[in-house]
């Protein structure tokens, strides 16, 4: 009864936004989202009910982490709605992974919609047992807005589970390299049982400092961000090499730069050598195309064009970890397609905003056995079919333009409010709506962001001092207005 009643609300709610649709610049069914027109507070954040049910939830596990609850039957768009009914804008939506805002129109449509249903209902084993529509969700989907020049994918459940699945194609097709295509012998077999070598053999990952790729064990090995994410858990030796730390603005610092990225490439031949020699081999480069927990860290396309070389040269894997880079956030699909590499990624990881966790790769790193990258669920359908309406949208109302065109009044926001505020603010940056600022300190960054919740503006964090932005792919030259108001409110206060 109450699930019925519950689908009947958000169907009425689906006609009303459809009548409400007005004659903004875009009458498309994406915007056509009845949101609140600014936040509103009503109490602290969070509010007596909010702390009542922290006091619940902690009975029950930790509850450290935990900002507030959230009313998601009453958020709407790029608002986010409190259990106390605080409405704010939300600039870091869900740790960046909504890609249409909250109650968008057309996913409350995919639920309701009759062929999705078994979707929701009956979750299979994808790997073994795939449902007959599975091939043509796939083609539609996923390849539909595959990088250029890959055409193999293979979904997974989060962002985790993906690279450490994409690390282990990795290390499949540099073994079956080595062996020169020959099947594994009985020895390799019979060892890696007992985590031995042959069959367990001592390869590495080569990643970068300050990067995030996950909280699994090997996704882990190649995360250097926070020693939250990493205290106490016993981690294999794998190699690391500083990130470019470029220098701002850009335009100012291209010498400069260019030098400090083209030694960090030298020092990542000399790691992989260095490790070849102690027993160690490389057997792949993990990247993230914007270093994004690790403080909104750019690197140019050259950067990543000679990481590409390296591998390339070397025979090792390039994994591009666009987990929180891809679907549209920097105003093209994939982040790295800014790069226009020579030759793609070996593997390419999503997950956030795409619903659905997985990776592309190129055919080679395809395994030639079944069974080698499986699980039990692998992804499941009913994301794909909420994926497939956010792809719908993405393409039919031109998101992606429309995202260049927001990221670019936001950064010049920024960059205002850097001139306004030159002790406080530096290194305005960004890429779409994927952007950052920096602070002087991390203490006045967290006090800028605990007194813009104040006035109902929901931001993230990142890196040392940095503060992010992470909004919908709707957000729009409007939304930057309110916060850029509330912003310069908070900052100015701040001077006094
Ligand atoms: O605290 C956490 O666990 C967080 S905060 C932000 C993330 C995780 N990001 C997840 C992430 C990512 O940004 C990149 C580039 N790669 C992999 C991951 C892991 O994704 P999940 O969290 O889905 O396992």
């Amino acid at each position: 009864m109450l699930v019925t009643r519950r689908l009947n609300l958000l169907l009425r709610t689906i006609e009303k936004t459809h009548n409400d649709s007005t004659g903004d610049k875009h009458a498309s069914l994406s915007i056509a989202v009845s949101e609140p027109s600014e936040p509103k507070v009503v109490t602290d954040i969070p509010g007596p009910k909010s702390k009542q049910l922290i006091q619940e939830l902690d009975q029950i596990q930790n509850v450290g982490a935990v900002h507030f609850f959230c009313d998601y039957d009453n958020s709407h768009g790029n608002y986010l709605t409190d259990v106390d009914g605080n409405v704010m804008l939300d600039l870091y939506t869900q740790i960046s992974s909504l890609p249409l805002g909250y109650n968008h129109p057309a996913l409350i449509n995919a639920v309701s919609k009759p062929e999705n249903l078994s979707t929701f209902v009956n979750r299979p084993a994808l790997g073994v047992y795939p449902p007959a529509d599975w091939v043509s969700r796939l083609q539609n989907v996923l390849v539909s807005v595959s990088p250029p020049g890959m055409t193999q994918v293979q979904t997974m459940a989060c962002g985790a589970c993906s690279v450490e699945h994409g690390l282990k194609a990795i290390f499949i097709k540099y073994m079956s390299d080595k062996r020169g295509g020959k099947a594994p012998s009985k020895e390799d077999m019979e060892s890696c049982i007992a985590n031995e070598a042959p069959g367990s053999p001592p390869l590495t990952i080569l990643s970068f400092s300050n990067s995030f790729h996950g909280r699994t064990m090997g996704a882990l090995a190649c995360t250097h961000s926070k020693w939250l994410h990493k205290l106490d858990f016993p981690m294999p030796a794998w190699p690391h090499v500083r990130f470019p730390d470029l220098k701002y603005p850009l335009e100012e610092f291209v010498e400069e730069n260019r030098a400090e990225e083209n030694k960090i490439l030298e020092e990542v031949e000399d790691k992989i050598e260095e490790y070849n020699k102690k027993g160690l081999p490389v057997a792949g480069v993990i990247v993230e195309p914007v270093q994004c927990e690790g403080g909104d860290n750019f690197a140019s396309a050259d950067f990543f064009q000679g990481l590409r070389d390296i591998t390339s040269k070397r025979g090792l894997g390039y994994l591009m970890d666009e987990v929180q880079t891809g679907c549209g956030v920097t105003g093209k699909f994939w982040a790295h397609e800014h790069f226009n590499l020579t030759d793609t990624p070996d593997i390419v990881t999503f997950s956030k905003k795409m619903l659905t966790g997985g990776f592309y790769n190129k055919s080679s790193f395809r395994p030639k056995e079944g069974y080698r990258i499986l699980n039990t669920w692998v992804g499941d359908p009913s994301k794909i079919a909420l994926l497939g309406e956010v792809v719908n949208v993405i393409k039919e109302d031109n998101i992606l333009d429309e995202v260049k065109v927001t990221g670019d009044y936001l950064l010049s926001g920024l960059k205002q409010m850097q001139v306004k505020y030159p002790g406080m603010l530096s290194k305005s940056r960004g890429l779409g709506t994927l952007s950052a600022v920096d602070f002087n300190t991390a203490a006045t960054r967290d006090k800028v962001m605990a007194n813009l919740r104040k006035k109902g503006v929901h931001t993230g964090s990142c890196g040392e001092k940095t503060l992010r932005f992470r909004p919908t792919l709707l957000f729009q030259n409007k939304h930057v207005d309110v916060f850029m108001e509330r912003f310069d409110d908070v900052l100015s206060q701040f001077e006094k």
